[in-house]
């Protein structure tokens, strides 16, 4: 264990019950293992496939043409990944690394992890051009801007809906090859396939498909400004349940469709009906394995996964930022707070350090390269402004790292700076939490992400508003070390209740409550 795990804030050594939570002992059923459960007894017989865009790894071809792997860094494949692991089945998701297509079987295909493989991963295969006008253009320059409201406008280009078709259809023809004859449950994910699950059911109408959007629903004035927004929803009303982060954009989804659609919207059902075929729309908050994650940040030193980050921080408070580096993050509002404590607070000023990890991507995009650069002006100031000979106040990490290198860094972490200007939930959130594992933190976070919904300690912030949260930073910081175990504590108790695992579990009885109504009303297939 560091140094600084023993050292509260206050640099003074943590009391006895202010350390480290043991490890919990084992339960008889764990919530792994209830949803396997849930899986085998309720869907026997189906097949299990699942679909993304990001692939949970990547080949590529490094020095010398060697053949190595990448895991992307990201949400969906995060929380997807153990789910895959524990269910098995198929993951269909674009083949987007430079070797992918040299490990597959003649269909794209392959046994993940490739010692003793857990799922079948099914690579589809986009032209570059059709890549460009899907992934970047559409989903990325258009639905994503359009669904976070971060004050970007997005841009609708018709080629790039073309594309947007086309690759959604690639991935049915992927999903039904897969399937082949036999009953399936297609589990399709995010905003790349809103067309997907109407794809699948004309194709179909037998499947069980549900459907997950993990960024954010805007209200319905906002989702009008896409001209083929009524396709989008007929796509969505393809699934039987469509899940989101939380109420709210459920309720927005629902108001969308009454103005949009010819369709029957019933609130107290939480239900859509259009062309006969009813789509359930439920709040399903997603979450990590907090477990793992614990077990994972305790495994490897810090000082040696990030050796000269340890050197330079040695005995100062880490502030702690971890992101894509992408727009709806407030990277930029985060090192304005910074500067504002530095400022405003001069005893931070030397003694506390603000460690930011950003993994580049979607750099192609003109407004995600602009950022980055923002991003290293602004890194770049605050450390001319206040750096000493022996005091770096920003370490700035532009990279993509393990997970295992992660997990130690936020355990070294006294506070994590969460300052999203909108996110669907925000793992990272949970992840720090998970990581500490009930050793005082501060975990600042912003109140426009579902994670801010669930992490009730916290310390909630508006990031727009930079000297607010300054202030609020400070005052968490100050706060004593027995209150911020306490509240990490409650935190962690509540994750370790409602872990990813519990999340699908959930998904999953929902989907199941939505076949017996089908089988009860003789639909198709049932
Ligand atoms: P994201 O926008 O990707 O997810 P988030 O939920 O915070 O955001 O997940 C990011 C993941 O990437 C975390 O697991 C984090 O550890 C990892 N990561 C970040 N920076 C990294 C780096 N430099 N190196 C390696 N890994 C890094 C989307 C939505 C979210 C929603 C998730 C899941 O935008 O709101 O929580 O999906 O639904």
């Amino acid at each position: 264990m560091s140094r600084s795990e023993h050292i509260g804030t206050n640099g003074l050594p943590l009391a006895p019950g202010l350390g480290d939570v043991p490890a919990a002992p084992a339960k008889a059923l764990g919530s792994r293992e209830r949803l396997v459960e849930l899986i085998r007894e309720r869907f026997a017989g189906r097949r299990l496939v699942v679909v993304s865009n990001r692939a949970p790894v990547l080949h590529v071809r490094g020095e010398g043409g060697r053949l190595a792997t990448l895991q992307p860094a990201s949400g969906l494949t995060t929380a997807m990944l153990p789910i895959v692991e524990a269910c098995g089945g198929t993951w269909v998701a674009h083949g987007g690394g430079t070797a992918d297509f040299d490990v597959t079987d003649a269909r794209g295909g392959l046994g993940w992890p490739p010692e003793r493989p857990a799922f079948r991963l099914r690579r589809v295969r986009l032209a570059p051009d059709v890549e460009r006008g899907y992934y970047y253009g559409l989903a990325n320059e258009a639905l994503w801007p359009l669904c976070h409201v971060a004050y970007v406008p997005p841009v609708f280009r018709h080629r790039d809906w073309a594309h947007y078709r086309e690759a959604n259809r690639a991935f049915a023809d992927a999903v039904l090859d897969e399937l082949g004859d036999g009953p399936g449950v297609v589990f399709v994910n995010d905003y790349h396939f809103a067309l997907l699950p109407r794809m699948l059911r004309r194709a179909r109408p037998d499947l069980l498909v549900a459907h997950f959007w993990h960024i954010p629903w805007p209200n319905r004035q906002v989702w009008g400004l896409l001209p083929w927004a009524e396709e989008f929803l007929d796509g969505l009303l393809g699934s039987d349940l469509l899940g989101f982060h939380v109420q709210g954009h459920c309720g927005h989804f629902l108001d969308t469709v009454d103005r949009a659609l010819e369709a029957r919207v019933e609130h107290e059902y939480h239900r859509a009906t259009r062309g006969g075929h009813a789509t359930f729309v439920r709040p399903f908050p997603i979450s990590i394995d907090a477990r793992a994650f614990t077990a994972l940040a305790r495994a490897r030193p810090f000082e040696a996964a990030f050796p000269g980050v340890a050197a330079r921080t040695d005995g100062r408070l880490v502030l702690l930022g971890v992101d894509r580096l992408d727009y709806t993050k407030g990277i930029p509002h985060r090192l304005q707070m910074f500067e504002t404590l530095l400022e405003r607070h001069p005893d931070f000023r030397g003694r506390a350090t603000l460690v930011q990890v950003g993994a580049p991507t979607r750099s192609v995009l003109p407004r995600y390269a602009a950022l980055a650069r923002e991003v290293a002006a602004l890194v770049a100031g605050i450390n001319t402004r206040f750096g000493t000979p022996g005091w770096r106040p920003v370490l700035y990490l532009d990279e993509h790292h393990d997970r295992d290198a992660l997990a130690a860094l936020y355990r070294r972490a006294d506070a994590c700076l969460v300052t999203s200007l909108h996110d669907g939930m925000n793992l990272v959130a949970k992840e720090y939490v998970a990581a500490r594992a009930g050793l005082p933190g501060t975990l600042l976070l912003s109140k426009f992400t579902g994670a801010a919904r669930e992490l009730l300690e916290a310390s909630l912030i508006n990031p727009y508003d930079v000297e607010g949260s300054a202030e609020v930073l400070a005052a968490a910081l100050r706060l004593p070390d027995a209150a911020r175990a306490e509240g990490m504590r409650r935190m962690l108790s509540r994750l370790e209740r409602h872990d990813v695992y519990n999340w699908a579990r959930r998904l999953f009885r929902s989907l199941d409550e939505v076949a017996w109504r089908r089988e009860a009303l003789g639909f198709p297939g049932t």
